[in-house]
């Protein structure tokens, strides 16, 4: 009995595999300059041109000793942030991180971000593989 279970586990994975399945492509990856210890806020497009959804369940680099996926709000007219938890990645759907809404905290940077700077962030997803995007630090429009 004992010795039959691996076989029903990957006749599992294999059922899994029949399904439509998502098919992630992470694009327009980029960061603001920081100064000092300020974090850093990454804003990238995510689509999913799969059949399956998937979920963003968390990032992280090795330029940064923390990424987080943040959201924010606005609470009694005062803008926060908040942890977004997963993000839900429909099929055939797309979704943008702008400044003001959705975006990758990354704290503890291990150097402060200077315009032209690249470096890599890799996102983690419930139904594919991690994948690895490179992040350009732009200069904010009219600065
Ligand atoms: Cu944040």
């Amino acid at each position: 009995m004992i010795r039959q279970l691996p076989i029903f586990a990957l006749l599992l994975l294999a059922s899994c595999g029949q399904q439509g399945g998502s098919d992630i492509r992470i694009s327009n990856a980029w960061a603001r300059p920081t100064i000092g210890q300020a974090p850093a806020a990454v804003y990238l497009t995510i689509e999913n041109k799969g059949d399956g959804a998937d979920r963003l369940t968390g990032a992280f680099t090795d330029h940064a000793a923390m990424a987080m996926v943040h959201q924010n709000e606005v609470v009694g007219g005062v803008a926060r942030m908040r942890m977004a938890g997963e993000i839900n990645l429909p099929a055939h759907d797309k979704i943008e991180m702008k400044p003001g809404g959705t975006h990758i905290m990354l704290e503890g940077l291990r150097a402060p971000l200077r315009t032209g700077d690249e470096f890599d962030l890799v996102l983690k997803f419930r139904g594919s593989e991690d994948q690895s995007i490179t992040v350009n630090v732009l200069k904010p429009e009219g600065q």
